[in-house]
């Protein structure tokens, strides 16, 4: 079934210059890019983001990294691709991600671990919205 996720490429490999390494892994896995920006977020819409996350050990950490540089968010539209993006990702923590994936590449550790990708239905609307609502590239 096709459906759309949202993915962001964080301040860490944006920095790194990794950013075109990244969505050609993404395309290599048949996700298609139907909407890009590029972006430098402030601390209320990080918290607005990471809503679930306020008020944890790593939030403030997770804040200052995410405030430090300039994300790039995407659509990435395929059969699954809620899925089939966190598969290309990898596992949250570096040490634990796949050969081949984004993270196992391209992340320096849990909080500078270079993407971010909705993990439901639900979660790809709203974050999806959260970067894109106010254009009309969808
Ligand atoms: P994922 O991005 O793999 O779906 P989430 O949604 O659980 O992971 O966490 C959102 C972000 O918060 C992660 N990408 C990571 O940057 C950060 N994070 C989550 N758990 C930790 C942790 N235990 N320590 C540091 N950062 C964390």
């Amino acid at each position: 079934m096709s459906e759309r996720t949202l993915c962001v490429i964080k301040p860490n490999a944006v920095e790194a210059n990794n950013v075109g390494a990244i969505i050609a892994m993404l395309e290599s896995a048949g996700l298609r890019v139907v909407a890009l920006r590029m972006t430098r977020l402030s601390a209320p819409l990080v918290e607005a983001f990471y809503a679930e996350h306020v008020g944890k050990p790593f939030f403030e950490g997770l804040k200052q990294f995410m405030v430090s540089g300039r994300v790039v968010a995407m659509v990435l539209e395929g059969d699954n691709a809620i899925a089939r993006c966190r598969e290309v990702m990898g596992a949250t923590n570096p040490e634990k991600a796949a050969e081949g994936t984004i993270r196992k590449k391209f992340a320096l550790d849990m909080t500078r671990n270079a993407v971010h990708g909705s993990d439901s239905p639900a979660s790809a609307e709203r974050e999806i919205a959260f970067y894109f609502d106010r254009f009309s590239t969808l």
